[in-house]
């Protein structure tokens, strides 16, 4: 079923965290994203684009996002009629780079074909589960009694894997008090790439500890040097922001530069390219697990969904919406079930309805195309 794009629109929202997130890269209070409303035969697509207000995780911004995507990709987009992602894929493989703003629509558009056809998200990518296992991403603590507080908090809030944020200086110390604390507990870590091959002690120091994984141990671009460090290693290396996309992921397992993959669709471009990723993983019986991006409602439904997969082998960074936000821009909540997991949307698409009121409310700035609202493209003058 072919579904014609009459309209987009973005909105700039930015929720306030419960609490600030800190992580080697810095501290965010607020989450800022974009939201995205696709139109067409009188259905709404919606996506959420997971760039920061800051190039932290990635060079990717709010703002980087909004001016590809009102310049380049939305023009590109606007009439053309789709009966699958991957028409949108090639519409946009000519534009380098920016997959977080790709991801973002293409997210928009799996939840209009969703709802065209009837079909929730999990069914259209092949999950399987009704529900998946989840843990939880503790950012880095005032001090090691807070942090050692603050998992005691997730783990009576029933969150069975536990997943700390180190950086130089807050690690080993910080990771063993948690470990006496949770003897038994599933636990891993990730730096952010905030370390070089010169800092392997502080991860051989870490090696007895029983983690299921370090993520993202060294930079980004740097495979080669996390081949070396997994060399030194029993505890399997994890990549996070190494993964561009499934032939990235390829070539890493190859190179033993990790053993885990850490899948944020976004990431790579987008959900269909997170399915071929999952495909390789599941082939080469590599471990894989969903991170997350501090999303909202509309993300973290997406994320359930792919996470519903056969091949994700262990627990995803999807924790439930109150873990976040005390307010969300959709519904129904997620919430946290008694074994650790959350239930994958049935609805059609992503199975979750946008309050218009809460979105409005968190809205810095908005742009419009097509549609009934405006010709060509209008952005709302200045900020709130
Ligand atoms: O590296 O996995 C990461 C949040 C923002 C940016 C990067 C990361 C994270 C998380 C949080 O770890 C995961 C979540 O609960 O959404
Ligand atoms: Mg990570």
């Amino acid at each position: 079923m072919r579904v014609r794009i009459e309209g987009v629109e973005l909105h700039h929202v930015r929720l306030r965290l419960k609490e600030p997130f800190e992580t080697s890269f810095g501290v965010e209070r607020d989450r800022e994203c974009l939201i995205l409303r696709l139109e067409g035969d009188g259905l709404q697509g919606w996506g959420e684009c997971v760039a920061d207000a800051w190039p932290g995780y990635s060079y990717e911004t709010v703002g980087t996002a909004w001016h590809v995507l009102t310049e380049f990709f939305v023009p590109r987009l606007l009439g053309q009629r789709f009966d699958d992602v991957e028409a949108l894929e090639a519409l946009l493989a000519p534009y380098k780079g920016h997959p977080l703003a790709k991801a973002g629509l293409q997210m928009a558009l799996w939840d209009l074909l969703g709802k065209a056809q009837g079909r929730p998200l999990a069914e259209m990518l092949g999950g399987e589960r009704r529900r998946v296992a989840v843990g939880v991403s503790i950012g880095i603590q005032p001090d090691i009694m807070s942090l050692v507080e603050t998992v005691e908090r997730y783990v009576e809030l029933g969150y069975r894997r536990i997943k700390l944020k180190i950086k130089p200086g807050r690690d080993v110390e910080e990771v063993r008090a948690v470990r006496h604390a949770f003897p038994d507990m599933p636990l891993q870590v990730d730096a952010n790439s905030a370390y070089g091959l010169e800092d392997t002690p502080v991860f051989e120091a870490m090696d007895d500890l029983g983690l299921l994984l370090i993520e993202q141990p060294l930079a980004e671009d740097d495979l080669v040097d996390h081949s070396l460090l997994q060399q030194r290693l029993q505890t399997d290396l994890c990549l996070d922001e190494s993964i561009l996309s499934a032939r990235h992921a390829r070539q890493a397992l190859d190179l033993g530069a990790c053993r885990v993959i850490n899948i944020k669709p976004a990431r790579v471009g987008g959900l269909r390219e997170a399915r071929r990723l999952h495909d390789l993983c599941r082939e080469r019986r590599a471990p894989l697990w969903c991170g997350g991006m501090l999303e909202t409602g509309i993300g973290r439904a997406s994320n359930l969904a792919l996470a519903s997969l056969p091949g994700f082998t262990l627990p995803g960074d999807i924790s439930a919406s109150d873990r976040y936000f005390e307010v969300d821009i959709a519904e129904p909540r997620f919430t946290l079930n008694d074994d650790s997991t959350i239930d994958v949307p049935q609805g059609a698409g992503l199975g979750v309805r946008v309050d218009l009121e809460a979105l409005k409310a968190h809205t810095l700035r908005t742009w419009t195309s097509g549609g009934a609202s405006s010709r060509g493209g209008r952005a709302t003058p200045g900020w709130r």
